[in-house]
């Protein structure tokens, strides 16, 4: 048999845009006790692996396996609990498209070595100075999220002069640091960061004016799915989750707006609705 030199043998993966066309869907399992809406409900490894094949037999183009929860308040938790977490779980999904939550190297290159394809960093490389490296060397996809703050602190009166301006100036940043380091352009994506440091009001003008950051000229990943803004919005002044159909609404209107990919937990609903907006779209 012809021995191919190893580079040849290094994954060279097609565009994000391409591997992941506009709309497309990225499901959500939780292997934590604390996250905000599915918390505990997948810590058993073969109940997030069940959970993770279902949402792909129901059309999402990726499921995002996280093992620390970033919600409001959330600590952080050390790199051997995250992977006692979330190892056995990406054992059982080998082979099936997965992307891993996470903002510590360890992590995701233990994920990538497992056959995961995108590495979604909510602290957009600021959190770990080893993840940029991990993710070029693995020839991993990389979704950059805007945060203000920290999860433990971000609510607290999160202030800006003008939002979606001061949101896609650090992406733009965030983005020329992780091409910089290795990461090829066409592998990235752009993350508003909906409920990471911002009101109900600043993250529904993050929607309305996601033009602002499609300007950057990325495909653009948009979060809403329960998030405790749509159940503020619904007139819960306390609520800590949002409801489906809240969700189904925000994420059609982000698609709308030129998001590419929906990161949602009820799959099914979205995947159906998306499609519908999709063949009214003009
Ligand atoms: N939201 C959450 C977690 N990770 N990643 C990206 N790129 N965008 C998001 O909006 C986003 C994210 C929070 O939602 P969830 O995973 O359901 O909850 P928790 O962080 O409590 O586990």
């Amino acid at each position: 048999m012809l021995a191919l030199p190893t580079r040849f043998l290094t994954r060279v993966p097609p565009p994000l845009e391409q591997r992941f066309p506009r709309p497309s869907v990225m499901g959500i399992v939780n292997v934590t006790p604390d996250s905000f809406s599915d918390g505990g409900v997948n810590l058993r490894p073969e109940a997030a692996i069940a959970s993770a094949r279902r949402q792909l037999a129901e059309g999402a183009g990726i499921v995002d396996v996280g093992g620390e929860s970033t919600r409001p308040g959330a600590r952080s938790v050390s790199l051997d609990e995250e992977l006692r977490r979330v190892l056995p779980v990406l054992e059982g999904l080998e082979g099936l498209p997965i992307s891993i939550d996470t903002a510590k190297a360890g992590v995701a290159q233990r994920a990538l070595a497992l056959g995961a394809e995108l590495v979604n960093d909510v602290t957009a490389l600021r959190g770990d100075p080893d993840l940029a490296g991990v993710a070029a060397e693995g020839g991993a996809y990389l979704c950059l999220m805007h945060m203000q703050g920290e999860p433990r602190t971000m609510q607290h009166r999160p202030t800006y002069a003008d939002v979606a301006s001061e949101v896609a100036a650090f992406l733009e940043e965030r983005l020329a640091f992780a091409v910089a380091a290795g990461i090829p352009e066409e592998r990235i994506c752009l993350d508003p960061g909906i409920g990471f440091g911002k009101t109900v009001e600043q993250n529904l003008e993050l929607v309305r004016r996601l033009d602002v950051l499609l300007a950057l000229g990325r495909p653009v990943l948009v979060g809403f799915s329960r998030k405790r803004s749509l159940g503020r919005l619904l007139g819960d002044p306390e609520a800590k989750t949002g409801s489906t159909a809240a969700s189904i609404a925000a994420g059609v209107a982000a698609y709308e707006r030129g998001a590419s990919i929906l990161r949602v937990h009820d799959v099914r609903e979205h995947v159906e609705a998306l499609t519908v907006a999709r063949a009214l779209a003009s």
